[in-house]
Parts: C-alpha cells; structure tokens; sequence
C-alpha cells in the first residue's frame, strides 16, 4: 500500500521511458510497477511523468552589501519554480569584497527556509583571502556547500587570475567542484569605456560591448586554469560556438569540464535589446543570433553542453531603467519557463528526445551538483519530486503564469507546447494547473557530500600536483 499512486503515464525513468504506475511512501518513490495500490491516486492518462526539475544556476534573494536583496525572494522564487516544475535549486550565497562568507551562510540559510523549495548553494568567492580560503570555505564544505562560483567579469566581483588559481586549488583540496562566469573583465570594460565615450549608451550596446570573442577566451583560461591545477569546473551560460568548442577540445582531451546553457541562448537575440523593451533581454553573456541558436543546440546534442538551467535573475521593469547600458541590472527572470521552453523548442519542435530533455534539465544537473540518486531521477529510493506534464498543451506564456516577484518575461507572448499540469516535491502536491499549493517554509536544505564528478582525476601537467 502506498500513500500516493500516480497512474497511467509516460514516466521518464532511470531506464528509459515506460507506462507505468509510479508508488509514493513517506515522500520517497517506493515502487515502479502496474496496477499499485495507493491511499490516493493522481490520474496520468495521456501525461508524461517526469522527474523534478533541478535548476543549478538561479539568484534568489541574494542580500547586497549596501542592504537589501535582488527582488526574488525565496517564496516567490518557490512558487515561480513549482509553476515551471522545478522542485530543487541551487542557488548563491553571496560574499562581498573585504568581507568574509560565514555569516553570509548563516544568514542565506535562514532566508532559504522561508521559502517551499528543496535546496543546495553555490558559495561566491569575490574576495579570495587566506581567512576565507583556509578556514571558512573548509566549514561551508562540512555544512555541504560542495561548490564554489566564480566570476571572470563584473568590477566588484570578478577574481583575476592568481585569485581564480586559488579558489581552484582550495576546491582541489576539499573536492569542491567550480563554477565560471567566463567573460574578459578588462575587453568588457575597454569596450564599454569607448562606446559610452561615443555617446552609444541604448541597452543594445550591451552585446557590443562583450562580444563572442570575450567569452571564448575566458572560457580557454578557465579551462587551461582548471588544467594546470586538475580541478573540475562547470562553465555556466555558454552562449556561442566558439565557447563551446572549448569545452569540446577539452573534454576530448579527457578533463573533468562541463557546459551549462540557458533557454535565452536558444530562443532570445540582441535584436530582442533594440526595441522599447530592449533591458527586459539584458543579460550576460549578451543574447547573440539564430546562428548562435543553432550551435548551441548542436553543442547540446553532442553533449558538449550538458545542462541546461535558468541563470533566474531578476529585476522589476523599474530597476531595468538606467542612464547607459552599464549600469542597467544584468539578468532574466527564467525559474518558471525554464521548463516549458526547453520542452516546447527541444520536444514538440524534434530537436531532442524526452529522455534527452529529462537529463538536461533534471538528471545531470542532480549529478553534477552531488544530489543524484536523491533528486533528478524516478528510481525508487529517490525523493518523489515529480512533475505530470502534458504534451500537449498549447499555452501563450504571460507574466502572471511566471509566479515570479517581477512584472517582465523576456518570454511574454510566445507560444509554447508541453506544460505542467502538476508538481509534486517529496510526494506532496505543491502545484496543480497553475495553482500553488506548497507550504511555506516546506522546503528542505540539500547538503552535499563528497562526489565523484567533482573529484580529481589525479593528473596535473609535468606530474607537480597540490
Ligand atoms: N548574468 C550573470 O552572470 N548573473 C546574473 C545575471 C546575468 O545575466
Ligand atoms: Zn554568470
Ligand atoms: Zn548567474
């Protein structure tokens, strides 16, 4: 007997996609079998049954070191996600230059319980002090804080490269895996000093002034970096052909680096950043062209990119105004059409398999991040976060489907098939048609262990290791 039995669907599972009835006890998957019995049952004719969205990328309710937060609270950010079908995020704990990171943790802990959403952090390094390294960053790793983020580009928190090495050599030693913006801070602020100085300030100027070339090399350095010390990283938003054939030529040569992409870098240009509207796109990497489009979807399907996650960041239509593109807040609010967007451009248009899109945006983030077998898979024994999904639904995407705190979607008006029908987290129902249902405050911290992708592989060049 089981608490919950949901019947008659597709279900995206460990082994492939079978028709079967999926068994839920004490928030866990318990049975894949037919014709289970169950206290309730939740009806999957004609629905597919998918696992939980994991979305390793977002910024939630990040506090800023003048006061305040960005606009996305916990709470909002945990109904956006159920809307969209995602159950667990990983999301980051700021640190502020001069400043150290334990308090921080401390506090974005608290803040994160308030919310409905299972979760794990990133830990920002901006500042990459001994202090911080060799003492902090070791207790953030026994609270299970398994992966740490760092910026190549933005002036008060990029690390150059001697920082970098450091934070790559700490995560070395505690078997953290690194997570990259890759853009060149100094070709960005070159760039931009000299479009400003030519009175080019209109939100579209923000593409010229970090083109593909910027990211491309970031990206080699990142990857040489991480090389020269044998540690794993993560390249987060890869937005072009030229960064992906790094991680290409990288993976080739057997290193421990992966690609994540985002649904702006298949569906949105820097045309999108002409019109009247042209902030509500603003985002870094800057939305590129069709082009673009088509190389990330070949790097996706050759499994260059292997996650694809929201980067959620955002900011209302009043924080978007701002006297030049420089100054306008960077960012897309994506937790809830991460899904719908993905499944509609990858799925119902043929570009993907539904198995391909369950790993994207469920099973390898969970892997990469140390939260699989718990989260990203129908297996039983894992947490029963679950999504019934509809194929088939045709649905125009507005803002107020989004859930989220901000008034804008870069995703407004476009028509997508394939929705949510219901999302459920450790087997309780926190969605149903657009409904939510959670509990505040219904959300778990996820902390992480030692795991193996983030564990290295034991070879350094010239054979002198850490
Ligand atoms: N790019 C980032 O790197 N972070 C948040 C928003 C964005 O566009
Ligand atoms: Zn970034
Ligand atoms: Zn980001």
């Amino acid at each position: 007997m089981h608490d919950l039995v949901i019947k008659g669907g597709l279900v995206a599972s460990a082994f492939g996609a079978v028709r079967c009835d999926v068994g839920i006890r004490q928030g866990r998957i318990a049975t894949l079998g037919e014709a289970l019995d169950g206290a309730e049952v939740l009806d999957a004719q004609g629905l597919l049954v998918l696992p939980g969205g994991v979305d390793s990328h977002c910024h939630i309710e990040e506090p800023r070191p003048g006061g305040g937060t960005t606009e996305e609270t916990f709470a909002s950010a945990s109904a956006a996600a159920f809307a969209g079908g995602t159950t667990t995020t990983v999301s980051f704990i700021p640190q502020w230059r001069g400043h150290d990171v334990w308090e921080r943790y401390v506090d974005y802990r608290a803040r994160a319980a308030t919310g409905m959403l299972d979760h794990a952090f990133h830990q920002i390094i901006s500042d990459p002090t001994d202090q911080v390294l060799e003492e902090e960053v070791p207790k953030l790793v026994a609270e299970g804080v398994r992966s740490l983020k760092v910026f190549l580009t933005y002036d008060n928190v990029h690390v150059d490269d001697r920082g970098f090495i450091r934070v790559l050599e700490t995560a070395r030693k505690l078997g953290c895996l690194v997570t990259v913006h890759c853009e060149n801070y100094e070709a960005i602020r070159w760039r931009t000093e000299r479009l400003l100085a030519a009175g080019l300030t209109a939100p579209h100027y923000h593409a010229w002034s970090r083109p593909t070339v910027v990211e491309r090399e970031a990206t080699h350095r990142a990857i040489a970096l991480a090389e020269l010390v044998d540690q794993p990283i993560q390249v987060f938003h890869v937005s072009c052909g030229e960064a992906a054939e790094e991680i290409a030529r990288a993976q080739a040569r057997g290193l421990k680096v992966w690609g994540e992409t985002c649904p702006q870098y298949l569906t949105i240009t820097a045309r999108h950043m002409e019109g009247p509207d042209g902030a509500m796109f603003m985002c870094s990497p800057a939305p590129r062209d069709e082009a673009e489009h088509a190389n990330i979807w070949e790097a996706i399907r050759r499994g260059t990119l292997d996650v694809v996650s929201s980067d959620h960041a955002a900011s209302s239509r009043a924080a978007k105004q701002g006297a030049d593109f420089s100054v306008i807040p960077n960012g897309l609010p994506g937790l809830a059409a991460r899904l719908p967007v993905l499944f509609s451009e990858g799925v119902s248009q043929g570009r993907i398999s539904l198995e391909h899109f369950t790993r994207l945006v469920a099973t390898n983030p969970a892997k990469l991040m140390g939260l699989y077998p718990k989260k990203g898979v129908i297996a039983p024994g894992s947490d029963a976060d679950v999504i019934l999904w509809d194929p088939k639904r045709e649905v125009t995407i507005t803002n107020a489907l989004m859930h989220h705190a901000v008034d804008n979607t870069p995703f407004e008006g476009k028509r997508v098939t394939g929705w949510p029908v219901a999302t459920l987290r450790r087997g309780e129902v926190v969605m149903r048609e657009g409904e939510i249902t959670g509990r505040p405050g219904g959300g778990q911290y996820q902390p992480r262990g030692a795991y193996e992708m983030a564990t290295p592989r034991g070879i350094t060049p010239q054979g002198f290791g850490a």
